[in-house]
């Protein structure tokens, strides 16, 4: 039975990694953080009882700036395969505790490969690093002839996060180089999920989107809608990561969907699910994202809630104890309402204004295929986020503390 380590095992790739590799047969170890609350939701369903007999799924508490406790783990574990997931990675996060970021990142990559080399595993073990397209930085003078990023792009990171994991990969490859370690970078572009973390774009959107439409907030706030990204969908970068460590060679690899979409048009197929027609006008910070029309079918077929129509006034449907439940507001939704506004609080010190990748290695040499378009993407995270809603009653009918995930 082969191991793997995951770290950031409870981070969103971890967790369906995590499930790939069960799935293949793998024994999967893990490390999680120590935290004041439980910090496990993602992998909650995995957990094994170390009491039963065959356990393949083993946590282990760590964190990535501490060396010793690395080397412990590894050295108990002796891993094939070394997934190094952990990170702070939320780029706008990292403009606020930069040298953190620089310790997670950066020298945490390093500290996996040190550990793995000092403990003589270096024939046996092999390391994925997450490396991100942060690393181009959005620059249009970088991208290759085709207009797009890849693998021999120059990089410009363009954030404390981007610099941190410029040495990440560097010092991956470097180890490759000096200690012929099977030691790997996959440049992946930005994939999202229903596990998204809550703060970054996608997900903020589409839990708003859920929650405007099912009477629980008003308006989403947003930064720079015209940021443009390229998204796909996080189980199908997972299995990439995979295919990386299955190679004969060790190489680094960009994955991505090779098309790039606004975060305006994002929203835009978010509300579209639930029958919302968005559309914009002003300019700048004051730009705002107003209701134009609602389409009463899409709109049931979605939520599973009604809509009472008077006039220009769409109210929320439901028993009135359904709504009390969900904490439903009272208020009707008007054609000309403002749902969406921009907040000059989500701006970046340096943004990066458009990333694009080119996945032509990764399908040919890994024989890559996505599952998911960025239609199929929406759908399911607009499925879950509506469904956690509904969750969130299920757990209040059965008088349990629900955590309010909204941010
Ligand atoms: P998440 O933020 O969802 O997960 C990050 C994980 O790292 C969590 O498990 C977190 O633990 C853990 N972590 C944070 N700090 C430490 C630390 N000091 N020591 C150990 N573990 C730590 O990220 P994703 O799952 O989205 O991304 C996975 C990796 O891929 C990251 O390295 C990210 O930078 C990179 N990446 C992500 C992309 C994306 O679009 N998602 C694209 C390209 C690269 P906890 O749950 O306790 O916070
Ligand atoms: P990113 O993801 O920075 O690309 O990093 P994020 O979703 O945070 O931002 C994408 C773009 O949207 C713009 N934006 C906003 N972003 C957030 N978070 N919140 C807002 O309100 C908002 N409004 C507009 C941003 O300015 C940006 O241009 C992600 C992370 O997963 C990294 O770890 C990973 O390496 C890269 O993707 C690839």
């Amino acid at each position: 039975m082969k191991k793997a380590l995951i770290t950031g095992i409870t981070g969103q790739d971890g967790s369906y990694l995590a499930e790939l590799l069960l799935e293949k047969g793998y024994q999967v170890h893990g490390i999680k953080r120590r935290a004041s609350s439980f910090n496990t939701q993602r992998i909650d369903h995995l957990y094994q009882d170390l009491h039963e007999t065959h356990v393949n799924f083993v946590l282990h508490y760590g964190d990535l700036t501490d060396s010793t406790n690395i080397i412990r783990i590894i050295q108990e574990v002796q891993p094939d395969e070394i997934y190094n997931l952990g990170a702070m990675s939320h780029v706008k996060v990292s403009f606020d505790s930069p040298e953190y970021v620089a310790n997670v990142d950066g020298i945490g990559a390093l500290r996996i490969l040190e550990a793995v080399r000092i403990l003589g595993l270096a024939k046996k073990t092999r390391i994925y690093q997450a490396s991100t397209s942060e690393l181009y930085g959005g620059m249009e003078e970088n991208k290759n002839g085709a207009g797009f990023y890849d693998e021999s792009s120059p990089f410009y990171p363009r954030s404390p996060y981007g610099v941190a994991k410029i040495y990440g990969f560097w010092i991956t490859k470097n180890y490759r180089e000096a200690y012929n370690m099977f030691a790997c970078n996959g440049i992946l572009f930005n994939h999202e999920s229903p596990r998204r973390g809550e703060t970054f774009v996608t997900r903020k959107i589409t839990m708003a989107a859920a929650a405007i439409a099912m009477g629980k907030q008003d308006c989403l706030y947003l930064g720079n809608l015209d940021a443009q990204r390229d998204w796909g969908h996080a189980k199908d970068y997972v299995k990439a990561m995979w295919l990386i460590l299955q190679q004969e060679k060790p190489e680094d690899y960009v994955i991505a969907t090779g098309k790039t979409t606004k975060v305006r048009d994002f929203v835009q197929m978010a509300f579209a699910h639930v029958g919302f027609t968005i559309r914009w006008e002003g300019e700048g910070v004051d730009e705002v994202g107003i209701l134009e029309a609602i389409d009463k079918e899409l709109y049931k077929k979605a939520t599973g809630l009604e809509l009472d129509v008077q006039g220009s006034e769409f109210r929320v449907q439901g028993s009135n104890a359904e709504r009390r439940t969900m904490n439903f507001k009272e208020r009707s939704l008007k054609i000309g309402d403002v749902l969406i506004k921009v907040d000059p609080e989500y701006f970046r010190p340096t943004e990066v204004d458009l990333l694009i990748g080119d996945p032509t290695k990764s399908k040919t040499q890994l024989g890559w295929e996505p599952e998911y378009d960025l239609e199929g993407l929406v759908e399911d995270m607009m499925r879950g986020d509506i469904q956690m809603f509904y969750k969130d009653l299920d757990l209040i009918k059965k008088g349990r503390k629900v955590l309010n995930q909204a941010k």
